[in-house]
């Protein structure tokens, strides 16, 4: 079922879609830095030396990193699944100097929308279960789209987004179901539904 949603949305774990929105935003010279970067905090965050950071060093980076929260805060489960999602390519749970160059750019451009998101999470979730229901995201898929999404759209976003498996779209969640509807938007033509891009 996942992989059916996945393939109807183009969106896989660390798929070329991911890969190519966010190496599409930087030029060679930032790409350069951003890799830099990247070899410096595995140094730092790789306390036994293997060259890759566990889910913990990430997300003691990740915490270091936002200034937004409360200094010795982590990022939430669902949060870190996101990253990892993003950024894991080869699914190893671990993050090595090129996968952590994804990882701090998605973890930036979340941050800068974490507040946005939150507010949309709220509006939305007409239950106050802290997370979208189905039904709940199709709402939120029709205000972005500025029209009707049909139930099979909202299933097929929701099926790749919901990291968690628990039926319901968490606030990072939501930044990657919104990252694959525009994705799906943008490709797009004329009146087509969505799994015409298959
Ligand atoms: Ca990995
Ligand atoms: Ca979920």
């Amino acid at each position: 079922m996942a992989a059916a949603a996945a393939a109807c949305t183009g969106w896989r774990r660390g798929s070329h879609s991911c890969r190519n929105l966010l190496t599409n935003k930087n030029s060679p010279y930032a790409r350069e830095m951003l890799e830099r970067e990247a070899r410096s905090l595995i140094k730092k965050y790789d306390a036994e030396g293997s060259g890759s950071l566990s889910v913990t060093q990430l997300a003691k980076l990740l915490g270091d990193r936002d200034s937004t929260t409360p200094q010795g805060s982590l990022p939430t489960t669902d949060e870190i699944q996101y990253v990892l999602w993003m950024a894991d390519l080869n699914g190893d749970s671990c993050v090595d100097v090129v996968e952590l160059q994804y990882a701090l750019q998605t973890w930036q451009s979340y941050i800068q929308d974490r507040q946005r998101l939150q507010l949309h999470i709220q509006k939305f979730n007409r239950d106050g279960s802290g997370g979208l229901s189905c039904d709940e995201l199709r709402q939120y898929l029709s205000f972005k789209r500025g029209g009707v999404v049909s139930e099979e759209e909202a299933k097929n976003v929701m099926n790749t987004a919901d990291l968690s498996g628990d039926g319901l779209i968490q606030r990072a969640e939501l930044a990657l179901a919104t990252e694959i509807w525009r994705s799906v938007g943008s490709r797009k033509s004329g009146t087509s539904q969505m799994c015409s891009i298959m």
